[in-house]
C-alpha cells in the first residue's frame, strides 16, 4: 500500500487540538500512519527556514520552521488577512499589504524544496487548506509526478469574491496542478464551476473535468466527518460532575473558535431575543459558550472578542438573577473529553456560523447525545453541515435573531418522540459518512484521477512519437 504524505499548515504537536482540520486528519493519520508536514513560527530564526522532525506520534511529523517576518507575512498576512476573509465572503475585512503574496508563494516554494527529499515514488500526497494552494504546482516544478490531491476545508468563494483577489489567474494555475480538488459540499463545487466559467472563461467537459484556458481542474465534494463511535464512547463515559454545573440547570451549548465566520455575536443576539420574548416561560436556560482563542494578533479577531465581551455583559446585566447566569462564556480551549461530556449534558446544541466549510461541532453534538433522550441541534443554514443534517436539525438563519430565538423555543419544548426521531436520522447520516469514509473516498478518487492523467499523458506521448516518426 502506498504511503500517505500529508501537508497542512498546522501539525498536531500539542495535547489538545482545537481546530477542525487537525482533529479530523489526526484520526486518519493515527489509523493509517504516514508522514505529516506542517509549518511553524520559530522566533529564534533570523532568516532561513529549517526542517525539524518531531518524534513521538504514530506517524512521522516534520515542521518547516520559519523566521517571524516570513511566517507572519505568509500566515497572518496573505493566508489569514486575505484568503480566509475572502473565502468566507468578508471582502470588507481584506487587508492587502505589500510583500504578503510574495511571502505566501515563497513559503510554498520553500516547503516543496525542503521536503522533496522525503518523498518516495509511491507516496500519495494530500495537501490541506488555503495556506498551501500553490504547493502542488511547486512540487510539479521539482519533477514530482505522484498523485497530488488538495482538500479545501473552508467554503469555495463565489466569483464576486474571487474578483477581489489580486493575481487571480494564479489560482487557476495552482488548482490545475492537482489530480483532485476536494471540497466540503455540493454548494462549493457549484461555486468552483461558476468561478471557472465566469472568471476564467472555462467549461465543463463530458468526463467532469473543468477546462479553463487549456488547463483542467478536477473537483468533487467530500463532506468531512468525525469518528462517530469514538466520540459517542467518550461522551458516554465522561463524568461532568466535577465541572460544577447545577444538575437542575437547562443547558444550551456552543463550541467555536473565536472567529468572525462563526456568528458568535449573532448567536448571543438570538439568545437575547429569546430571553426578551420567553424568559418567563418554563425552565431557565443557560447558554454555555466555549470559544477558543485564535489568530489573536489579527485586528478583526480582537474586534470580535471585544464585541462578545460587551454582549455577554449586556445580556447578563439584563437577565441574570441570584443563582442564574444566562450566558456563561469561557474564552479558552477545553479538554476534548470534557467537551464531549458537556455536549451530552446540554439539551440544545447551538451552531450559528454566517458561513462555514463544514462545522464539525454540529456533528460532534449529534454523536455525543444519548439516543434514548437526545438534545436538539439548532444549525445555521450557512454551515456546510446543513446539507447533511437538515434531516434532523432545526435550521436557522443566523442573521435573523427571531429565527434563532424561535428555534431555541421549539427545541426546548420538543417532545421526546420527535427528538429521538430527528436524532436517529442525523446519527445515520454522520455514521454513514464518518471521518474514515471521508479519507477513503477522497483517496480512491485521487488514485483514479491520477491513473487517468498518466494514461492521457502516455497516449499524448505515443501520438507525439507517431507524428514525429
Ligand atoms: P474550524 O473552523 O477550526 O476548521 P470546526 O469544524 O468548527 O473547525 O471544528 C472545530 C474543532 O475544534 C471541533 O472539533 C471542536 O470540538 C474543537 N474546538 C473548538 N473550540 C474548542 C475549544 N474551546 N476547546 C476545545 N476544542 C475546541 C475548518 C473549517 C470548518 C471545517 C473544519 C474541518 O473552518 O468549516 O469543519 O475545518 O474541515
Amino acid at each position: 500500500m502506498s504511503r500517505l504524505f500529508v501537508y497542512s499548515n498546522r501539525l498536531p504537536l500539542g495535547s489538545n487540538p482545537s481546530g477542525g482540520l487537525v482533529v479530523a486528519l489526526g484520526k486518519t493519520m493515527d489509523r493509517q500512519g504516514g508522514v505529516w508536514v506542517g509549518a511553524k513560527l520559530d522566533e529564534t530564526l533570523c532568516d532561513n527556514q529549517t526542517l525539524h522532525e518531531y518524534k513521538g506520534a504514530a506517524f512521522e511529523r516534520h515542521a518547516l520552521h520559519l523566521p517571524p517576518r516570513e511566517y507572519n507575512d505568509y500566515y497572518l498576512g496573505y493566508a489569514n488577512s486575505v484568503l480566509w476573509p475572502l473565502f468566507h465572503g468578508r471582502t470588507d475585512l481584506l487587508d492587502v499589504a505589500d510583500g504578503q503574496l510574495d511571502a505566501y508563494t515563497s513559503v510554498n516554494r520553500k516547503m516543496a524544496e525542503a521536503t522533496r527529499h522525503l518523498l518516495k515514488p509511491d507516496d500519495v500526497i494530500w495537501i490541506h487548506d488555503y495556506h498551501f494552494i500553490p504547493l502542488a504546482a511547486e512540487l510539479r516544478v521539482l519533477g514530482v509526478s505522484n498523485p497530488i490531491g488538495f482538500f479545501l476545508h473552508t467554503p469555495f468563494p463565489s466569483s464576486a469574491n474571487v474578483h477581489a483577489l489580486t493575481h487571480k489567474d494564479r489560482l487557476l494555475d495552482w488548482l490545475s496542478a492537482y489530480d483532485l480538488v476536494g471540497l466540503q459540499t455540493q454548494r462549493d463545487v457549484s461555486a468552483l464551476i461558476e468561478v471557472c466559467r465566469t472568471v476564467f472563461g472555462g467549461q465543463m467537459l463530458s468526463d467532469g473535468r473543468i477546462r479553463c484556458k487549456g488547463q483542467d481542474i478536477r473537483a468533487a465534494s467530500f463532506p468531512i466527518g468525525i469518528d462517530v463511535e469514538k466520540f459517542r464512547a467518550i461522551a458516554e463515559t465522561c463524568d461532568t460532575s466535577g465541572l460544577n454545573i447545577d444538575p437542575q440547570q437547562k443547558l444550551m451549548i456552543g463550541v467555536d473558535r473565536l472567529d468572525y465566520s462563526k456568528g458568535l455575536p449573532h448567536k448571543f443576539r438570538g439568545f437575547q431575543r429569546y430571553l426578551q420574548r420567553h424568559s418567563g416561560e418554563g425552565d431557565r436556560l443557560t447558554l454555555l459558550q466555549i470559544a477558543s482563542p485564535t489568530r489573536e494578533s489579527v485586528e478583526a479577531y480582537q474586534d470580535i472578542r471585544k464585541d462578545l465581551e460587551q454582549l455577554t455583559g449586556e445580556v447578563n446585566g439584563a437577565y441574570a438573577e441570584l443563582g442564574y447566569i444566562p450566558i456563561q462564556y469561557i474564552h479558552r480551549a477545553v479538554p476534548r473529553d470534557d467537551i464531549a461530556g458537556l455536549y451530552r449534558r446540554a439539551s440544545i446544541g447551538l451552531v450559528t456560523p454566517l458561513i462555514d466549510g463544514m462545522n464539525l461541532v454540529a456533528k460532534e453534538y449529534v454523536a455525543a447525545q444519548d439516543p434514548d433522550d437526545p438534545g436538539v441541534l439548532v444549525l445555521s443554514e450557512a454551515a456546510g453541515a446543513a446539507e447533511q443534517l437538515k434531516c434532523g436539525a432545526l435550521i436557522i438563519n443566523p442573521y435573523d435573531p427571531s429565527s434563532v430565538a424561535g428555534a431555541i423555543r421549539e427545541a426546548i419544548n420538543m417532545p421526546l418522540e420527535e427528538r429521538v426521531a430527528r436524532h436517529h436520522r442525523m446519527w445515520n447520516e454522520i455514521s454513514r459518512r464518518d471521518v474514515y469514509w471521508w479519507t477513503e473516498t477522497f483517496l480512491e478518487q485521487l488514485h483514479r484521477n491520477a491513473r487517468d492523467r498518466r494514461d492521457r499523458e502516455a497516449s499524448l506521448q505515443d501520438l507525439e512519437r507517431a507524428l514525429s516518426s
